[in-house]
């Protein structure tokens, strides 16, 4: 008995051996798996690069009460990134009146749930900035609103020109 039970710990101590081998094995296995998938994020973020080269980014000020620029004007069909940059002390959004757009994403610099369907929407904090992509899909001039209640009547409105 005295052998068998000496025997145990030398057998444990055999298999911790071979975790032991394995374990550094095991880890790197793991490295490489995510060193390939590294490699597709890679790849990923090269065709978004070039997808992005495309897009038309256009970056609107919005201060109490105005845009800056008031009129912008854009390409029918082609991906817009429209950036709304807050300079002003309170919030303020910008809208799109009227056109049909495709959206692409939706970013807002608060999450406090402002998408809005096809409507190109992006609202800002005070000092912060947002962000919406999409594709306009008619072509004409649109009305730009700030929707913060009493904005667009003091001025807070411009222009949208899709040709
Ligand atoms: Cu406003």
């Amino acid at each position: 008995m005295g052998a068998l039970e000496g025997g145990t710990p030398v057998n444990l101590k055999g298999h911790w051996l071979v975790v032991t081998v394995l374990a550094p094995l095991l880890v790197l296995g793991v490295l490489a798996a995510a060193g390939g998938g590294g490699g597709s994020a890679d790849d990923e973020a090269a065709t978004r690069g070039t997808a992005e080269a495309e897009v038309q980014e256009v970056v609107v000020v919005g201060t109490e009460f105005a845009f800056e620029p008031s009129e912008i004007t854009v390409k029918q069909g082609q991906p817009v990134t429209l950036v709304l940059e807050n300079d002003g002390t309170v919030e303020h959004d910008l809208q799109v009146n009227g056109l049909h757009a495709q959206m692409m994403e939706a970013m807002h610099a608060e999450d406090d749930g402002h998408a809005i369907g096809e409507m190109v929407h992006v609202y800002t904090m005070p000092g912060a900035t947002g962000h919406v992509e999409f594709i306009p899909e008619d072509a004409g001039t649109f009305e730009i609103v700030c929707t913060i209640p009493g904005h667009a009547d003091a001025g807070m409105v411009g222009t949208l020109i899709v040709e």
